[in-house]
């Protein structure tokens, strides 16, 4: 029998609200139960256009609204083929960050002309998650793990109204039935039981279905 294909899980979240510790504890577990799985983030920062970004987000380059929300999405577009290549043999891929923070953060500067609709555009025909984790943390609660760092992005009015907006996708967009809200403001072990029972019941989905991986 043809081994069955791997399935695409997306962490989402405000900054500190624990995607990167959880998706690395996935990864593991998965690996712990015989499963092939791969971690992947974005903005991958390794790449030509993944410096431009970092330069952006760091302070070091001014670029404009359109322009960046272009190169977020031509970042993802660089690992498209790749992440279809793991997931067709067999691998489970994990990723930190994928365009639905690629259309709260763009959609979040307020600007009329960049609404959430106009953000997806981009992202059509990447390849689409089986299952969105979003962990959903208060402000005061990821403020107290650490609080904000020097980036771009990382000011409370903005984390305000980028969780305004993931909201909005979870109940309004075409994303709403990938995306589930995870109550992450408990400790990393409880989170993470949620998430192995969440992950599991999709791998058995998706191995009954036969679905193909799909596209956004
Ligand atoms: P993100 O990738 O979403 O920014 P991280 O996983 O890097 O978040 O976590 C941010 C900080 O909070 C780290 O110091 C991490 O150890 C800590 N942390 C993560 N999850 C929890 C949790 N559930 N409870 C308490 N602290 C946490
Ligand atoms: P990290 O701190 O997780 O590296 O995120 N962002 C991210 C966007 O504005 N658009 C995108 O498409 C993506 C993937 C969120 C870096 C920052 O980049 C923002 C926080
Ligand atoms: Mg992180």
């Amino acid at each position: 029998m043809a081994r069955p294909r791997g399935t695409l899980i997306v962490f989402e979240g405000l900054d500190r609200s624990g995607k990167s510790t959880q998706c690395e504890r996935l990864v593991s577990h998965l690996r712990q139960e015989g499963h092939d799985a791969q971690h992947m983030r974005f903005p991958n920062r390794t790449t030509p256009i993944g410096q431009m970004i970092n330069n952006y987000l760091s302070g070091l380059a001014q670029t404009e609204d359109h322009v960046i929300h272009l190169l977020f999405s031509a970042n993802r577009w660089e690992s498209a083929a790749e992440i279809e290549r793991l997931i067709s043999e067999g691998t489970t891929v994990v990723i930190d960050r994928y365009y639905y923070s690629g259309m709260a953060y763009t959609a979040a500067k307020g600007n009329p002309d960049m609404d959430l609709n106009w953000c997806r555009h981009p992202e059509v025909g990447l390849p689409r998650p089986d299952l969105c984790l979003f962990l959903d943390v208060s402000t005061e609660v990821a403020m107290s793990r650490g609080g904000y760092g020097a980036e771009r992005y990382e000011k409370r009015e903005m984390q305000d109204r980028v969780r305004e907006l993931f909201r909005d996708m979870r109940d309004h967009h075409d994303e709403r039935s990938d995306i589930v809200l995870v109550d992450a403001n408990r400790s990393i072990e409880d989170v993470a039981a949620e998430i192995n029972d969440l992950v599991g019941l999709t791998m058995q989905q998706v191995a009954k279905s036969g679905q193909p991986l799909r596209k956004v």
